[in-house]
This record gives C-alpha cells, structure tokens and sequence, in this order.
C-alpha cells in the first residue's frame, strides 16, 4: 500500500482498509454518487472490488444492483466492470463506456441522460431520492482533514455533502502539484436564496482550494496509485484539418469585422478527435491570450497553453492522452496557476457561459436542415453517449457551434438529415454548423434560408441532390409553412438506412 504521505490527517489515516473491505460497506439497493469526469478523477479500486462481489452475489442468485452517479464519463473499472457484472440499476448523468451503451440499449439498465450543470441542482432539489455512499478519488488529505481534489471535480462537493457515508481514495499516481488548482465554490443555493455568481473572467477563483467532509462522515480510506484511463487521440485527420479550417476563418472574419475581439471570447471546446483537432489547428492560426471556460481539457488545449496561445483554461476535468498527462506531470508547476479546475455546476454554469459569451463547439450525431441538433441518439432511440454538458453550452453560448465530417459509417449516412431522428439542440440554440465542406452561419435566418445554407455548404456533395430534392418538394407542398416537411419521407431516410445499408435511395 503506497505511504508517500498524502494521508496527513492521523484520524483518517486510521481508516484506512484494502479496497474490497471498502467495497463490502456499499449495500445492495445503494446509490453510490461516484467521482470521475471524461475518464479523469474516478475511483479506481473500489469499484472493481465491488464489482466482484457483486458478480458473485448475483451468480448465487442474490441480486445486488446499485444505482450510480457520477460527474460523466468514467472508465472500464468503473462503468465497465460494474455493468458487465450486471450491478446497475440506475446511471446517471453521462457515459460513454461500451459495455454500459450495451445494457441500456438492451433495456437492462435504466439510464437518465441530464445536463451536466443540472446534476446537482436535481440532487439538492430531491428528485433523484437519497444518496447513501460517495465513493471519491481525492490527490490528497491535509492535516486538517481537508481533501485535495484529483484530476476532475465533477460533482464531488455534492456527493460529499449529501451522502450518508463517504469512502475516499487517495491516489498516489496523481500528480502532487494538483494542490492548490481547484476552485471549489461554496455558495451554491436553491432559490429563492440563489445570489449571482460573482465570476466575471474564466481565470477569477471564488472559493476554495479543498472538498470539505466532516471526518465522522468518512467511513473508510483506500491507498491507490493507478493511471486514468487516458484514452489517446487520433491524430488529426484532412477532414478534421478542413473542418478546423473553416472555423478558424470563420473567427478570423468575426475578429475583422469587430464583431469578436482579437484575443476572442473563452472557448469551450467538447469531447472526441474533431474538437482535439481544431483545438491544435487554432495554435497555428495567429490568435494570442485566448482564454478557456470549458469541461475538459484536452490535448489539444495542454498544447495551446504550453505554446502560450492559451493564457488560461477554467474547466472541472481533464481528458489527456498517456503522452499529454506525461508532460503534464513532468511540468505541472508551470501549468497549475493557468489552469482551474471546478465544480461542474460552476463550470457549465448557464449564468457563466452567457455573461462570459464563450464561443462553444461541440459534435453532433447528425443536424438538420432548419439546424435542430441530435447528439445522442443513433436512429432516434439507440442511446450513444448523453448530452453531457453540451447543452448548457449550446443555449447559452456567444456563438454556439456544432461541428461533424459530414457522412458517417463510411458515407453510407448523411450527418446531414431532413428531420432529426431525436432533438437535443433546437434550432433555436444552433448558430453555426461545420463540416469538412463548409460553414454555416445561421445567425439572423429564418428557417428556409437556412435549410438552403446548411445544404449548400455543410452536406456531403452525395447528398446535396437528394437534400435539394426533399426540401424542394416540401416547399412545393407546403403552400407558404413557414418550415416545410414531408414528414413521413423525412424519417425514411433512416428506415432506408435499416433497409438498406445506405441513406442513399435504393439503385
Ligand atoms: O460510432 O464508434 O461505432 O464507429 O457515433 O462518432 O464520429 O467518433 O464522433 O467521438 O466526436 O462523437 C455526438 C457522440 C460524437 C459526441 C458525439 C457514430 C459513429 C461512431 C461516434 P462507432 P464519432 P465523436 C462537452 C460536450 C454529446 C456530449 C457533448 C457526444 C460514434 O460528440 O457524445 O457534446 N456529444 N459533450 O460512427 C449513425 C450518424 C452518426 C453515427 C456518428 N449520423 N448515424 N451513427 N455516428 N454519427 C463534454 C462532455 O459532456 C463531457
């Protein structure tokens, strides 16, 4: 068991116990609120050790499930060994783990997809019942028993605070340097005692550096030192190269035109290769002292704060490949005061991103031609991830971008539909959509321009005829609607798909 003297507090450091007699202090029927944002900061022991007795529990025929909550995405050992032995009943608020997509979509699992910056909110409000044990990775504990957050925030304040029980572990893998990032802000409230939030710059810090519990609550302390998932990146390919691209003109434009300062308005920047990407294109566009209030950081904002194009990033999460978090460690002195890590309620907070303006870019599954955004669901009713934070970003961004290559599987699908097959983003909340082909700007458009504009520039050249097609036969038949749809035929463009393994009309 590693001692390297991040247990400084004596009362705690006489709680600590192997991960499966932590493990055996979650009951069945439990709701275990869990730390861990986008593959960073999750519990790494326990979980697995719960994960076996489950297995075992429920191969003798004595069901154990357990409901979870976390910050967002976790990792195998967390979300994939406690699925696959079959211990969910309930997963809340984001995942991106396969094995998890699996059960939810073969109705084993029931899984309730919220905005991020909602979580807490509902948690506060009751609607989500009683949480009984927070299971909580943490870098370090003080002297005086205040605990040093890990590698993301996430939703840990709020675990801490509401659960019955708390189980900690404190990973010596993570960097010590971690000790003084976090901004942890205590003056949340439920109306009518909601005050403003007093954030005016994505580098201002209004709370605390440490996650506060009363000793008494903590139960048991478990020694790990193990790595994050740390899945890497692709590198970037011509269509993410040419999509990062246009947005890069794009800002160039806004900037010329006065309609954007030159060190811009804060970013965020959402998950997967296509955000990494034009993330590391905009290090060489000739942009300086831009700034960062998003979720997570990638490699590809690391790389515009070493560069310096970045002069800070606020986010409550890291996302880092193995190659990214290596440099981070080895470096991490000089990246700590230019990063903040926070609450995720603070960092995706509605109030924040609209008095901030943060230009958001996020990915999608597919948009349609009036620029309504599904970013969750496959064919309307297989779930892919969850809506994660993009949503508190998308309404209440500056600019809200939404960016894709604009054929999925090979070309055989159109990112690009008649009619989303699931909403996540109404056209009210979309102003500019990218793909490797074009941008969109649909600010101050009505619906049929921009249907036009979407078409034009952003589908594929495949499927600009067959776009053209419909939506040109929905006006015909329309009489002056002011957004003309073929309903029926709109969604057979994903029953063709079924049918046929393309979106492309048979022969
Ligand atoms: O499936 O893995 O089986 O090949 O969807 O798609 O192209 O790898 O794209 O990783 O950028 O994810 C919207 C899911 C895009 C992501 C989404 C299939 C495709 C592939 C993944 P395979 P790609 P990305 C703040 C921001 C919501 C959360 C969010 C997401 C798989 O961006 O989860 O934005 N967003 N958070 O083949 C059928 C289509 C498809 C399709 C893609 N039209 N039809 N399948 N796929 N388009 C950060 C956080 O919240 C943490």
């Amino acid at each position: 068991m590693p001692d390297d003297g991040r247990i400084r507090h004596p009362g705690l450091a006489a709680k600590v116990v192997p991960a499966d007699a932590a493990a055996a202090m979650i009951r069945p029927g439990d709701t275990v609120g869990m730390s861990g944002f986008t593959g960073a900061g999750y519990p790494k022991a326990v979980p697995q050790a719960l994960a076996a007795r489950i297995g075992e529990a429920n191969a003798a025929g004595t069901p154990f499930r357990i409901n979870v909550w976390t910050g967002a995405s976790t990792a195998p050992e967390l979300d994939g060994a406690l699925a696959a032995a079959d211990g969910i009943e309930l997963r809340l608020p984001y995942q991106s783990d396969p094995v998890s997509r699996e059960k939810i979509n073969a109705a084993q699992m029931e899984y309730l997809d919220v905005h991020l910056s909602h979580v807490a909110q509902l948690a506060w409000e009751g609607f989500l019942g009683p949480l009984d044990v927070a299971l909580v990775e943490v870098s370090g504990i003080t002297e005086d028993g205040q605990l040093v957050p890990s590698s993301s925030v996430g939703n840990n304040k709020t675990w801490l605070e509401q659960a019955d029980r708390v189980i900690l572990e404190v990973n010596s893998w993570q960097s010590a340097e971690l000790d003084g990032m976090h901004d942890i802000y205590y003056g949340t409230a439920l109306p009518p005692a909601r005050r403003p939030i007093p954030l005016t710059h994505p580098g201002d810090r209004i709370g605390r550096p440490y996650l506060s519990c009363p000793p008494e609550k903590i139960v048991a302390v478990v020694s790990t030192d193990a790595p994050d998932r740390n899945t890497p990146f692709a590198p970037p390919d011509a269509s993410s190269r040419r999509i990062a691209g246009h947005v890069i003109e794009f800002l160039e434009h806004e900037v010329r035109r006065g309609r954007l300062p030159r060190e811009l308005l804060p970013l965020q920047s959402g998950v997967g290769n296509v955000a990494n990407a034009v993330l590391a294109e905009l290090g060489t566009a000739a942009f300086e002292n831009l700034t960062a209030f998003t979720e997570v950081i990638q490699d590809g904002m690391l790389g515009l704060l070493r560069s310096g194009t970045l002069s800070m990033a606020s986010a409550t999460a890291f996302s880092l490949s193995p190659d990214a978090v290596a440099e981070f460690n080895a470096d991490a002195r000089t990246y700590r005061d230019r990063i903040v890590l926070r609450p995720q309620e603070i960092s995706n907070h509605p109030e924040l991103v609209r008095r901030l303006g943060v230009l958001a870019m996020n990915g999608l599954i597919e948009a349609d031609i009036y620029g309504n955004v599904n970013s969750t669901h496959v064919m309307g009713s297989r779930v892919q991830n969850g809506i994660g934070g993009s949503g508190d970003f998308a309404r209440n961004a500056y600019i809200s971008f939404f960016l894709t290559p604009s054929t999925a599987k090979g070309g055989a699908i159109s990112a690009i539909v008649p009619m989303v097959s699931h909403v996540d983003h109404t056209e009210h909340d979309v102003s500019v959509v990218v793909t490797e082909h074009g941008l969109a700007d649909l600010r101050g458009l009505p619906p049929r321009r921009r249907a036009e504009l979407i078409i034009g520039r952003c589908a594929h050249p495949d499927y600009r005829p067959l776009l053209t097609d419909y939506f040109e036969r929905a006006l015909a038949g329309s009489h002056g609607l002011q957004t003309p749809h073929l309903i029926g035929e709109s969604l057979s463009w994903h029953a063709r798909y079924l049918e046929t393994g393309t979106m492309m009309p048979p022969g």
